[in-house]
């Protein structure tokens, strides 16, 4: 058995827009994302998910919800990713360009599916909506979704 790695994803939202940062490099690289990554020894998930929004945008929150939950497998590789995705409205500070991404604020309307994880149109439309969802996808290569599962849950799972 290989512990999974745990990853954070968060998504700033306000009304009519959410903050997205081109991921300049590592794992992503190219593709529009939400802020997120490693927990590091001693911190919680929710900690981890503060530390990297603050590194990777600038923006400082206090408190986070945490909204989703997606287990992404990749052919090949016996480590399963854990993403625990958070979300905020408020927050201080400006959105600063870092070496790891470029933020931008997109329209609800104008999010660049297409230029971003192959999972994310199947979620994104379930985490504007306010649902909170639980998910699983199986990923051949980086862009190619063999077989996946999704639901809107009341709860997430522990
Ligand atoms: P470092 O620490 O720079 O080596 P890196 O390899 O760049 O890390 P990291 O830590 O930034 O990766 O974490 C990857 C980020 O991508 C996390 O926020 C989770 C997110 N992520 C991973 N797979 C995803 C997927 N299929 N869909 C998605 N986000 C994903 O929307």
């Amino acid at each position: 058995m290989v512990a999974n790695k745990v990853l954070t994803l968060v998504l700033i939202r306000e009304a009519s827009r959410v903050l997205l940062g081109m991921k300049k490099r590592g794992f992503g690289e190219g593709r529009w994302n939400g802020f997120g990554g490693k927990v590091e020894k001693g911190e919680t998930i929710l900690q981890g998910a503060i530390r990297e929004l603050r590194e990777e945008s600038g923006l400082q929150v206090t408190h986070l919800d945490e909204v989703g939950r997606l287990m992404f497998e990749f052919i090949g590789d016996p480590q399963l990713l854990e993403v625990h995705v958070f979300t905020g409205t408020k927050y201080t500070g400006v959105p600063t360009e870092t070496n790891e991404m470029r933020p931008c604020w997109y329209a609800v309307d104008k999010i660049p599916l297409k230029e971003m994880w192959p999972d994310d149109k199947y979620w994104f439309p379930m985490f504007l909506k306010g649902s909170k969802f639980s998910g699983y996808f199986k990923f051949e290569g980086h862009n190619k979704i063999l077989e996946y599962d999704l639901k809107e849950v009341e709860k997430l799972p522990e």
